[in-house]
């Protein structure tokens, strides 16, 4: 590994040549914990160095996305992790954090919902269920989809007394406007039903993204909420992660997608349900106030 530029280590000051330094030793193929090491050997305080290589690291891969055409990122939803916290207070409730993923962000939530609120949002939903709708990105306006064969349903935002208490929970858990929600979709998947993995972004290519938009700018994250558990199958899949999460009552999984591109790994599915039903609500959140 090359030496760390200038003597600044006693005043610790993150300085161009150091930013380089850390870039340089990156794209060398050294690792994190190697290049940390050579700091604090060199007189770095930990803090410091720690934050000097995540905030240049983090800075120079959104230069170079942007530079090779992607759009800038977007500010995104994030539930409040830094101290590795195994609750999360939201008001009238401890959420529970079962599993956490830096990159993609997936967070996987316990708690986030009573089994007695699971089952009023099922009751409440079951007479309004219709064949789900996807949106057609050609037009912008909707369609029957074969790679979703769930019902389901929308309810308003704020629409009843359950449905305004758990957008106040999503609000607090993963501190974003209520505002910038969608109404809170319900989806039913009975035997053999399941939705083949998609991103929930919407796709900027597509000649109705731009009408789509009007309404909230985009997608930036989405709440996976499991109201009814099935007996086998009917996961959340990330097929690009490797990762699976289980269906279970009252759990929840959320993912965030910086910008509108794959590069955000979170191409995601509901995998056939085998056995059972599986029941979920979906949140999605929006960049701006949706309308
Ligand atoms: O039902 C699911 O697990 C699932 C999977 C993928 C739901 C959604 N997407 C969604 O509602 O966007
Ligand atoms: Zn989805």
């Amino acid at each position: 590994m090359s030496d760390i530029p200038g003597n600044t280590a006693q005043e610790q000051q993150i300085t161009p040549e150091l930013r380089q330094w850390i870039i340089e030793q990156a794209q060398a193929g050294y690792q994190a914990d190697a290049v940390l090491k050579s700091m604090l050997a060199s007189g770095w305080t930990e803090d410091v160095a720690i934050a000097a290589m995540e905030n240049t690291l983090r800075d120079h891969v959104e230069q170079q996305a942007v530079q090779s055409g992607l759009a800038p990122a977007s500010k995104v939803p994030e539930p409040a992790l830094d101290e590795s916290p195994l609750y999360i207070d939201v008001g009238d409730r401890r959420v529970a954090v079962l599993q956490v993923m830096a990159s993609p962000r997936v967070v996987v939530f316990g708690n986030l919902l009573s089994d007695q609120e699971c089952e009023e949002l099922i009751a409440l939903a079951a007479p309004r269920l219709a064949r789900s709708l996807t949106v057609a990105t050609k037009t912008g306006g909707e369609e029957v989809n074969a790679d979703r064969t769930s019902s389901g349903m929308f309810f308003q935002r704020g629409e009843n007394d359950v449905v305004r208490k758990l957008e106040a929970r999503i609000a607090a858990l993963v501190n974003w406007p209520e505002e910038n929600g969608e109404g809170l979709q319900i989806l039913h998947y009975q035997p053999g039903a399941e939705y083949k993995p998609h991103y929930d972004y919407f796709d900027p290519n597509e000649p109705g993204t731009p009408t789509i938009l009007k309404r909230g700018g985009q997608r930036v994250a989405t709440l996976v909420m499991y109201l009814g558990e099935p007996e086998k199958g009917g996961g959340t899949t990330f097929p690009d992660i490797h990762l699976e999460v289980a269906p279970k009552r009252g759990h929840a999984v959320f993912f965030s997608y910086e910008r509108p591109h794959p590069s955000t790994k979170t191409l995601h599915g509901g995998a056939p349900v085998l056995a059972g039903e599986k029941w979920i609500a979906t949140k999605w959140l929006r960049e701006h106030r949706f309308e």
